[in-house]
């Protein structure tokens, strides 16, 4: 259902202080994020770590490296598509992106989906062996040596390896994916006052929700991590660049329409 007829409390608005009734919107908003985010997570938390002891085997990372270039991006390509498509789907569901014009709802996809997917990566992420859980099993970065791009892998390890240490909650993921997602800043806008709105209503759900949790030091932590979101996507749409230069038919008939699509 549609919540957007929540705003932000305005005091000069708010003569006869509403502030109760303000709060309830802003619980219904996080519910809201929380719950599409729950339902569009590919796996629940709590199966996870069930499957930590499934890691892949020296032939099994063998067959992977033997893999020429394009096969092993096609097959990340496709992997990562099916990640985006849930993430698409999530942000379908937060209150206001659909009351977006379609120009904006695909500008943001484009500049987001990938971010959003690499922060859920932290929650299929093992430290103790920094492994991602991928195609089944939990994989070291040297299952992704044929990419070619072991740069953009360590980054992005790293990067995962750095969520982790944050500990953050569901609910607080799912509020942060839901500002990284919906960011007024965004080339190729319609709109910005309207994205900015509804920007406005998440950025106060998740300093909602961190206050509830004792942990406000946390905003400023995850604005340095969409910092280093964005250096990261730049780098996978510089290394996409990369190789669709180098193989251009993979590229053109091989990789999903979708990813084609929000990054090509
Ligand atoms: C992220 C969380 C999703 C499930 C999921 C599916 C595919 C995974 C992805 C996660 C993390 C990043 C990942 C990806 C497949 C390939 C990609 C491991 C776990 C790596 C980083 C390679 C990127 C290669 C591109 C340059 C093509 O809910």
């Amino acid at each position: 259902h549609d919540l957007m007829g929540i705003h932000p409390y305005n005091a000069l608005e708010d003569p006869y202080s509403l502030y109760p009734h303000s709060l309830r919107n802003i619980d219904e908003l996080c519910a809201s994020i929380v719950r599409s985010h729950r339902e569009t997570s590919q796996y629940r938390v709590e199966e996870l770590p069930a499957l930590r002891w499934k890691v892949f085997g020296r032939e099994e990372i063998q067959a992977y490296q033997s893999k020429s270039v394009d096969e092993m991006w096609q097959h990340c390509a496709i992997r990562l598509t099916d990640a985006v498509q849930y993430v698409v789907e999530f942000a379908k569901h937060i209150p206001g992106f659909r009351m977006l014009s379609q120009n904006d709802q695909i500008a943001l996809l484009k500049t987001g989906s990938m971010e959003v997917v690499l922060v859920r990566m932290s929650r299929f992420f093992n430290t103790e062996n920094s492994t991602v859980f991928f195609d089944g099993k939990f994989a070291g970065t040297e299952v992704f040596k044929s990419l070619a791009c072991s740069d953009l892998i360590t980054a992005v390890f790293d990067f995962a390896h750095g969520m982790c240490a944050l500990k953050l909650t569901e609910q607080q993921i799912a509020l942060f994916s839901a500002l990284v997602l919906i960011n007024a800043d965004r080339p190729c806008l319609e709109d910005r006052g309207r994205v900015q709105r509804v920007q406005r209503n998440v950025e106060l759900g998740l300093t909602h929700i961190l206050q509830r949790d004792n942990q406000e030091s946390l905003m400023q932590k995850l604005y340095q991590r969409m910092a280093v979101l964005r250096s990261l996507c730049s780098l996978h749409m510089e290394k996409l660049r990369w190789f669709s230069q180098r193989y251009p038919l993979t590229a053109h008939s091989l990789f999903p329409p979708l990813y084609k699509e929000l990054f090509a």
